[in-house]
């Protein structure tokens, strides 16, 4: 005997013959009810069955003929465990569209659509791999405090909470935690980070909540060190998913192939030459914006390169960078044309650091407790910070980051 349990996903009624179609995490099965073979009042039940209710099936497996299904189970037993009430605010079939707006608001029966299962089966795995691949390097997974009292990250604003009597707000990353990390020796460290950012941006890659990889480390020669880390980490964590996410990958239609080793190093100054040569009237010194990083992921795609690295900066990327003459050590990770992740070498001599500030307008004076790590004792160090929304996005050719993350945070959406 065996049992299948989930939801009724299709009922057919032949005559003759009735099926149910049910769906769990595993997929859809087929039970079958031959008028002549099955018990006469579990042949009439069906008819009262709705769609999505929960149940239990008992019965026996059989071989079956049906196109899609290899087996089949003839029900001696059908139990319902819980009723749903119809008409359902969304067709987890997936046969009537609904819009993401709907489909959010009622993100419990969205997520029995097996599309989005599929993303999350692969979002699991990725975190599982990139998390062995860094256990296997030497990296211990920490967890640093989300309620922070200033800015810990330049150029986001920050969402601000009612914490006692003190001003606090929720972390835009976990930057100047990472790097204490270094201060007190722990050498290699990541973290699956949730940021907070009060961003108006109402695009399809922002989220004012966002979860990132991230990582650093100590004792390193330059940003190089660490960009190996990087792109290491993609190509066994895509080898991974290509692994263990056939199905996966086959239900949302994606061919995801696995990213050579070492990936393409593009400098600041050759995006910028390659950008005005393509018409682009960016200036030396400005930032790569949208257009600018999805015309140089067309240029990249016709090289043959998915991901791609842009290094050497201008120094005025960012105050925590190590400048290096009119550049710095910091670094981007582009994919088809989307930043997927910021990181770098860091300054780590606190004269350095002080200097980053004044040079970026920024008042030392307001940043005593970070400065304080760089006085004791402080190792070079550089990392990055990955964002997990923006890699599934590409990775799966969703059109929204939205689709990545279950709930997700915007300009106008706080539920469910
Ligand atoms: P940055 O601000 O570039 O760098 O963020 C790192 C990566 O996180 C993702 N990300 C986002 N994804 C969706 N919506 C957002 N609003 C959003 N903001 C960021 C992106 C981005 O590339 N402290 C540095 C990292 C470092 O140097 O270690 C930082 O936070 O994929």
């Amino acid at each position: 005997m065996d049992t299948l349990k989930g939801w009724v996903h299709e009922i057919r009624d032949m005559g003759g013959i009735k099926f149910i179609i049910i769906r769990n995490r595993d997929g859809l099965h087929q039970v079958t009810l031959p008028k002549k073979k099955v018990p006469p009042e579990l042949f009439e039940r069906v008819g009262s069955l709705n769609r999505e209710d929960v149940v239990v099936v008992h019965g026996e497996t059989k071989d079956s003929k049906a196109r899609d299904f290899p087996t089949e189970l003839i029900p001696d037993a059908i139990t319902v465990v819980n009723a749903a009430e119809t008409p359902l605010p969304l067709d987890p079939s997936g046969k009537v569209k609904a819009e993401l707006d709907t489909r959010l608001d009622n993100r419990f029966v969205d997520m029995r659509r097996p599309e989005v299962q599929a993303v999350f089966s692969i979002r699991h795995t990725l975190l599982r791999h990139a998390r062995a691949y860094l256990d296997a390097h030497g990296f211990w997974e920490v967890h640093t405090s989300r309620i922070i009292s200033t800015a810990s990250e330049g150029g986001t604003e920050l969402f601000p909470i009612t914490y006692f009597d003190k001003p606090a707000y929720l972390s835009q990353s976990p930057q100047l935690y990472k790097q204490m990390c270094m201060a007190g020796g722990f050498e290699r460290i990541f973290e699956i980070a949730t940021y907070f950012r009060a961003e108006e941006h109402n695009t399809t890659r922002h989220l004012n909540e966002a979860t990132a990889i991230d990582i650093e480390m100590s004792f390193i020669e330059d940003e190089e060190d660490v960009m190996r880390v990087l792109e290491s980490l993609i190509h066994h964590t895509v080898a991974g998913i290509v692994a263990d996410c056939q199905d996966e990958l086959a239900t949302l239609g994606v061919a995801l192939t696995v990213p050579p080793l070492p990936f393409k190093r593009l400098t600041y100054d050759e995006a910028v030459d390659l950008l005005r040569s393509k018409g682009s009237d960016i200036a030396w010194g400005d930032d790569l914006g949208t257009e600018s990083e999805r015309l140089l992921g067309e240029e990249m795609a016709a090289q043959g390169h998915e991901y791609y690295f842009i290094k050497r900066y201008p120094r005025n990327k960012v105050f925590y960078i190590q400048p290096d003459g009119k550049y710095c050590r910091g670094f981007d990770l582009d994919c088809k044309g989307v930043e997927l992740t910021s990181g770098g070498q860091r300054c780590h001599e606190h004269a350095t650091i002080v200097s980053r500030l004044e040079e970026f307008g920024l008042n030392p004076a307001s940043f005593t407790d970070y400065l304080k790590i760089f006085r004791y004792g402080m190792p070079t160090h550089g990392g990055f910070g990955f964002g997990i929304e923006r890699w599934l996005m590409e990775m799966l050719d969703q059109k929204n980051v939205r689709e990545c993350i279950l709930f997700p945070r915007d300009r106008h959406r706080t539920t469910p």
